[in-house]
């Protein structure tokens, strides 16, 4: 059994592809050998958070209670994968504090506005254009990019099996330190 805990935290846009890129690489994990924890808005904000909606606020207390779990799932030796969309540069250096900066894993899904627009798979950003969903992430709310992610994807411009062999091949260097 390997481990060195570790939190891997995607962050981008609605629709960039977080979750898919997030999904392969805890297949890759498990099939290596570690023990994974995975943590989306399906899981998380239906339950933990399902008090939370998209302020601003909200949106950093969301981040803050997953932040705090990340921190007890390491604890019990996970590898931790975390996917949200996490705006603002502010909570995400605060959960990388929470979590220790060497156990934090950076993962910034890269993919222009205007291809999670066209792609639309959940029809949001058409809602959120409407004013039928107010403060929607890249439309009327703000995303602030990370300017020095540990692996960068370009998710519109790479094939899936790259972007996930990128954050594999980076995580498995960090547990190996
Ligand atoms: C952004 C929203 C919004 C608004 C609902 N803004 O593509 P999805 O559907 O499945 O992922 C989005 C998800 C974002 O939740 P997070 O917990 O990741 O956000 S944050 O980190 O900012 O707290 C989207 C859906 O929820 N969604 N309304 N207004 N995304």
């Amino acid at each position: 059994l390997n481990q060195n805990p570790k939190l891997i935290w995607f962050t981008g846009l609605s629709g960039s592809g977080k979750s898919t890129i997030a999904n392969a690489v805890e297949a890759r994990l498990f099939e290596k050998g570690h023990m994974t924890f995975s943590m989306d808005g399906d899981n998380i904000r239906t339950g933990l958070c399902k008090d939370l909606g998209f302020s601003d606020q909200d949106r950093v207390e969301n981040i803050r209670r997953i932040g705090e779990v990340a921190k007890l799932m390491l604890d019990a030796g996970l590898v931790v994968i975390s996917s949200f969309i996490s705006p603002f540069k502010s909570e995400r250096k605060l959960v990388a504090e929470l979590v220790e900066e060497e156990n934090f894993i950076e993962v910034f899904v890269d993919c222009p506005l205007e291809v999670c627009e066209q792609r639309d798979v959940k029809g949001l950003y058409k809602k959120a254009r409407a004013g039928v969903i107010k403060s929607f992430t890249g439309i009327d709310s703000p995303y602030e990019k990370p300017e020095n992610p540990a692996v960068h994807i370009y998710s519109d411009q790479e094939e899936l099996q790259e972007s996930v062999n990128k954050v594999i091949e980076f995580v498995l260097k960090k547990i190996a330190d």
